[in-house]
């Protein structure tokens, strides 16, 4: 009578690309997943999820999930498919991969990933170990932070820098192109926590973002400007006596030659370009040097156009030159994930790449499948997991027009039919994070945490290592990686023996769910107080000699080739945005306008955006414009508009506000192209060019026109 059914619970990790990884429980009744929620005793997540995983368990059961192997029965693109088993798929795909190895040489497979899926066994770099091993083409993934990731490892080396929850103790809070209250949601009350003890929060952001509507102060640079900014406030550092001689002299290199490179920036000078008031600067520059402990946290964005690397750096010396690392909450936040002991060799297996091997780039998908960029072999076969390049990637005209070429074989694993997998030949269902194992790292915190595996897979779902699994024992693979299960290789890719582990298992993990790396507590963490930076000189590193650019593992495991790129500037500082009026005044003229494409709210990248009811919390596509821009084309709030450059275009409704500054607009990302007015999103327009360090992309360094659709 009345009796409960039993409630079975286990501990999940939240699998998005999100600096938060939030701890989860996930709760089972009757092998259905009932409810997740996040994990009351884990200090970040403290109990609460975002909304877009606040019903995550439904997610599971959304109907229109892959369920079954699918293969295509209509024209490329059509979405028209019939089931199959299996034992088919599996059989067709490999048989289809050693056909064109034969013909065209393993090089003509490519795999593409990336962090739709965080976990170390199914996320970014679940597949490298068998692509490599296959031989195909390497995939360099390179979506996010790698140009952060460049300059921080050239400027500060592999430190994870601040921890989030120190800022509790910061007295002057930058959030430097981050919209935290939409993307790092749990690291805000440690912001707001300061704030009430009397901390300053002060936001850079090209726009009015929800998190500089609520900060102390917004300061609004130019699109891609930042670098000006951050050599701006450098200089005016230096010029009024701001900076800690004693701590610059004992722990940095460069300072002469960055104080020369410095004072080529002029109040008027940086005022011009960055659109930012000279008394603003000056400012900041005290502020930041006399309020300490100061601490910046560092967003994606930055690193988002020609300059981003140069950039970084530059705003990697300010907290250098203010002596902010002596202080608990003081320093630098880029991303802890440098801390971490995870073995990446163990799970890329870069040892299995053949010498010689080529590498394409996931940001220029689209010319690699059309042809520019003249591959021999061109790519024949194609396999994409954990990411939706048709939504995300830039260029996408001309990635649909790669994805549809009749001798293009393309599989993807995936849990719905996306803007991708709409060309697809054969889809695979891929499991959800309640039905998988996994250890989930953190781009976002010191926390390491366990994702067990909750109910068996909905439909014939099976997850990325699996489906893995399977593919090396049809091409006759038998190395024992390809034997083992989610969680053994969970186990296996972690450094238990290092210092980090604090000589923990993972029975504790299977106890507490999570483990706060033993890196220093929050409230003692002091890493760079005497400098002790994991750089080559121990120091800080304005100056740099004879180095090159690379990527940093675990964006490309290829170690041999990393030191291969391009000369570095020795010194930071300022490379104006490749699509400015200053760079390309031709273009300037035909296209007036600069779009950023921010994080929408209420999707994770383009996760949610097919979900009915996230559209409707998150609202139709939008396009943030000036009174002034919005007046001179005869836009009104509400109206349609058409957004286009030479690329192609997307169409949304306007906003007209002073949430931009004129010349800038703002369209945030993750809307489906196949759901939207027309069918074009954001990055219909924007360039696969590089940003300069780590082959970054360069998504706020674009041009755009609007018109007034009728
Ligand atoms: N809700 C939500 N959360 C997310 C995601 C999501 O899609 N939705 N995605 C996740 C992922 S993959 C990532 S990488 C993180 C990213 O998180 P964030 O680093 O916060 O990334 P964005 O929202 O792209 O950009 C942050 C802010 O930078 C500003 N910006 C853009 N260009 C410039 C510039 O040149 N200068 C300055 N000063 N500001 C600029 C934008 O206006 C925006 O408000 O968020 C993660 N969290
Ligand atoms: N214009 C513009 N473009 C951007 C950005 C921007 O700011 N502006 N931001 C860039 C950034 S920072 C990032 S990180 C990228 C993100 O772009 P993507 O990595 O493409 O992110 P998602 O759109 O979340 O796509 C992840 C896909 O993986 C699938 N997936 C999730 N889990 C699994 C799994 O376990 N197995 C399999 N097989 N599939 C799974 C999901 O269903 C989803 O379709 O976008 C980039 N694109
Ligand atoms: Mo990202």
């Amino acid at each position: 009578m009345n009796e409960q059914p039993a409630r079975k619970t286990f501990f999940g990790g939240c699998p998005h690309d999100c600096p938060d990884t939030c701890a989860m429980i996930y709760e089972v009744e009757d092998g259905r997943l009932v409810e997740v929620r996040g994990n009351k005793e884990h200090p970040m997540t403290r109990g609460g999820l975002c909304v877009k995983l606040k019903d995550y368990h439904d997610h599971h059961y959304n109907p229109d999930r892959v369920l079954y192997p699918l293969r295509r029965v209509g024209p490329k693109g059509s979405r028209q498919f019939a089931r199959i088993s299996w034992d088919e798929a599996i059989a067709e795909i490999t048989a289809r991969w050693k056909d064109i190895i034969a013909k065209y040489g393993s090089q003509a497979i490519m795999p593409y990933s990336y962090l739709g899926n965080e976990g170390l066994v199914q996320g970014l770099t679940a597949g490298d170990a068998f692509f490599n091993r296959l031989g195909s083409t390497v995939n360099e993934k390179t979506f996010c932070a790698s140009g952060s990731s460049t300059a921080w490892l050239l400027t500060v080396g592999p430190t994870g820098g601040v921890d989030p929850e120190s800022f509790v103790h910061s007295r002057y809070i930058v959030i430097w192109a981050c919209n935290s209250i939409s993307t790092n949601l749990h690291h805000w009350p440690f912001v707001l926590e300061a704030q009430k003890r009397g901390a300053k929060i002060v936001v850079i952001d090209s726009y009015r973002s929800r998190t500089a509507k609520a900060a102390d102060w917004h300061i609004m640079p130019k699109p891609g400007t930042d670098g000006a900014l951050a050599m701006g406030i450098i200089a005016a550092m230096i010029e009024n006596g701001y900076v800690d001689r004693e701590w610059v002299d004992k722990c940095t290199v460069g300072y002469p030659e960055l104080a020369a490179r410095a004072a080529e920036f002029t109040p008027d000078y940086v005022e011009r370009v960055t659109g930012v008031p000279a008394a603003d600067v000056a400012r900041f520059a005290r502020e930041f040097a006399t309020t300490q402990p100061s601490v910046i946290r560092m967003g994606v964005a930055l690193e988002r156009h020609a300059g981003g690397g140069q950039t970084i750096r530059a705003v990697c010396a300010i907290p250098a030159l203010a002596g902010s690392w002596r202080h608990v909450g003081g320093g630098l936040l880029q991303m802890p994930l440098w801390e971490f002991p995870v073995d990446w060799a163990r799970v890329s297996r870069p040892d299995f790449i053949r010498p010689g091997t080529r590498v394409v780039n996931n940001l220029q998908l689209g010319r690699a499948l059309v042809g520019d960029m003249q591959l021999d072999p061109l790519i024949m076969g194609l396999y994409i997991y954990n990411t939706n390049p048709v939504s995300q990637a830039p260029e996408t005209n001309k990635i649909v027009r790669g994805l549809s070429r009749e001798d293009l074989f393309f599989v993807t694993a995936e849990h719905f039919v996306t803007d991708t997998a709409a060309y697809a030949d054969i889809v695979l269902p891929a499991t959800m994070a309640g039905e998988h194992d996994d250890m989930m790292f953190s781009w976002g915190h010191f926390y390491l945490t366990i994702n067990e595996k909750a109910i068996e897979p909905c439909g014939e779902a099976k997850s990325n290592a699996q489906i893995f699994r399977l593919f090396a024992a049809a091409m006759g693979f038998d190395d024992t990686q390809f034997k083992m299960s989610d969680m053994e290789l969970a186990e296996h890719y972690v450094q238990w023996a290092a210092p980090q582990m604090a000589g923990i298992d993972m029975e504790y993990f299977r106890r507490h769910g999570y483990f706060h790396l033993a890196v220093g507590t929050p409230d003692d963490r002091l890493p760079h107080a005497e400098g002790k930076f994991p750089t080559p000189s121990g120091k800080v590193e304005f100056l740099v000699k004879d180095a090159k650019n690379f990527v940093a593992p675990p964006f490309r495991m290829m170690y041999e080739a990393m030191q291969s790129g391009e000369d570095v500037d020795p010194l930071p500082g300022y490379v104006p945005p490749r699509e400015s009026a200053a760079s390309n005044p031709e273009l300037a003229k035909r296209y007036p306008l600069n779009v950023i494409s921010p994080k929408s709210h209420g999707f994770l990248n383009s996760c949610y955006a097919n979900e009915p009811h996230k559209i409707r919390g998150q609202g139709e596509q939008f396009v943030l414009m000036s009174p002034t821009d919005a007046a001179a084309r005869g836009v009104r709030e509400g109206d349609p508009v058409r957004v286009f450059n030479d690329r192609g275009d997307f169409e949304g409704l306007a906003r007209v506000t002073d949430d931009v500054r004129d010349g800038v607009i703002v369209a945030t990302l993750g809307y489906w192209r196949s759901l939207n007015r027309s069918d074009g999103s954001v990055n219909s327009i924007s360039s696969a060019e590089f940003c300069g360090l780590g082959r970054a992309p360069t998504f706020s360094d674009n041009l755009v026109q609007v018109v007034r659709v009728n």
